[in-house]
């Protein structure tokens, strides 16, 4: 049965930084995962508050705040059978130090001794994310 669905891709303000946009979107493609849209954008404090209000009140929440304030992120809408799952794996676990080889983080991620995990991608982690998460960054396509 099919179950296409949209997850809300995000490289991080270090994996822009360190030139990481083209090999996460390669990743994507060579999976077989389609994009629906890519934009490189400046967060706000508004979208951010929006994206990450889970986390409000969390220890890391400010310095992941200010982190990903600290530069442009790439903003995608991949689409696909199971993507959101997918994508996650993709990614690999959120501390770079622990994820697996073969992983987007695990692969090009690692500790740089900041307050908060820099670890290149965001990904939706369910559908009911992934909808909240794509009408923030993309209204147009919600
Ligand atoms: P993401 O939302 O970015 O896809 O990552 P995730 O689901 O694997 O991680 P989540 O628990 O949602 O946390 C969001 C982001 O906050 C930063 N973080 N740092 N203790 C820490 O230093 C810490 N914990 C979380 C990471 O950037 C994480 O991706
Ligand atoms: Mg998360």
């Amino acid at each position: 049965m099919s179950t296409v669905q949209r997850s809300l891709v995000l490289v991080k303000p270090d994996g822009v930084r360190r030139g990481l946009s083209g090999e996460v979107l390669r990743r994507i493609e060579a999976k077989g995962y389609t994009l629906a849209a890519v934009e490189l954008r400046t967060a706000t404090p508004e979208l951010l508050a929006a994206h990450y209000a889970e986390h409000e009140g969390k220890p890391f929440y400010g310095p992941l705040v200010e982190f990903m304030l600290s530069g442009p992120v790439l903003a995608v809408v991949i689409e696909g059978e199971r993507c959101i799952e997918g994508f996650r794996s993709l990614a690999g676990a959120t501390d770079p130090t622990k994820a697996a080889p073969g992983t987007i983080r695990g692969d090009l991620g690692r500790d740089w001794g900041v307050a908060v995990q820099q670890n290149i991608v965001h990904g939706s982690d369910s559908e009911e994310s992934a909808a909240r998460e794509i009408g923030i960054w993309f209204p147009q396509l919600a």
